[in-house]
């Protein structure tokens, strides 16, 4: 829907919006059920399956590295957000605290509330992907994933896993929640990987 909240991209931002995207100045909260609530003093990430068993406090994540990014954001109902600001740990800071196995290729991201999503090994290491405290310079609120989330901006935003916390490894593909329901088992926006074809 095109409206007061929703833009047409100039031409000097086409490159940057993916096919069938539109632009929103606000950013819209997306959510299937409930915000769960999560103080950061509670919050725990727990690491297990091909990869060495271990669980990380808020403490441990604020002793990491603290890295500033700049993204853009596409959720697959169409709406993308430019330019968002966040603060966190850097997903290549954080892989130096933990042992994967060789035989991991895949990993199911598990949060507060149940929701889970699938990823590739290849897709969770790079550079630009980053676990988020913070946004615009305030704590992350509990609408956008607080206290803790992963940030994936080159795949569509379902993969960026609100309240996180954990990362199950594996050697194969299993799906999460919305790959189970017809979206794409990557989600690559450039490509516009929406659904799944097994349901269309
Ligand atoms: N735990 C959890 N993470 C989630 C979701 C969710 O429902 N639960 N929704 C996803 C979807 S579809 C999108 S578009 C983004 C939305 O993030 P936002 O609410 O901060 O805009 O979070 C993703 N991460
Ligand atoms: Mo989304």
């Amino acid at each position: 829907m095109l409206g007061k909240f929703f833009q047409k991209p100039g031409p000097e931002l086409q490159d940057r919006v993916p096919p069938g995207q539109h632009l929103t100045k606000g950013f819209p909260v997306l959510t299937y059920g409930q915000t769960p609530t999560v103080n950061s003093e509670d919050w725990q990430f727990k690491v297990w399956g091909l990869a060495k068993s271990v669980t990380f406090s808020w403490s441990d994540f604020m002793q990491m590295p603290q890295s500033d990014f700049t993204a853009d954001f596409h959720c697959v109902t169409t709406w993308s957000k430019l330019d968002v600001q966040w603060t966190g740990v850097k997903v290549t800071d954080f892989i130096k605290h933990i042992e994967i196995a060789p035989k991991a290729a895949h990993i199911l991201e598990h949060c507060y509330g149940g929701y889970t999503t699938n990823i590739a090994l290849d897709d969770f290491l790079r550079e630009e992907n980053f676990f988020a405290h913070t946004l615009f310079g305030e704590p992350l609120p509990p609408d956008h994933g607080g206290p803790m989330r992963l940030v994936v901006p080159h795949l569509y935003a379902w993969k960026s896993a609100k309240w996180i916390n954990g990362l199950e490894f594996l050697d194969h593909e299993e799906l999460g929640f919305w790959e189970r329901n017809g979206y794409h088992r990557r989600g690559e926006p450039w490509a516009e990987e929406r659904y799944s074809g097994r349901f269309s």
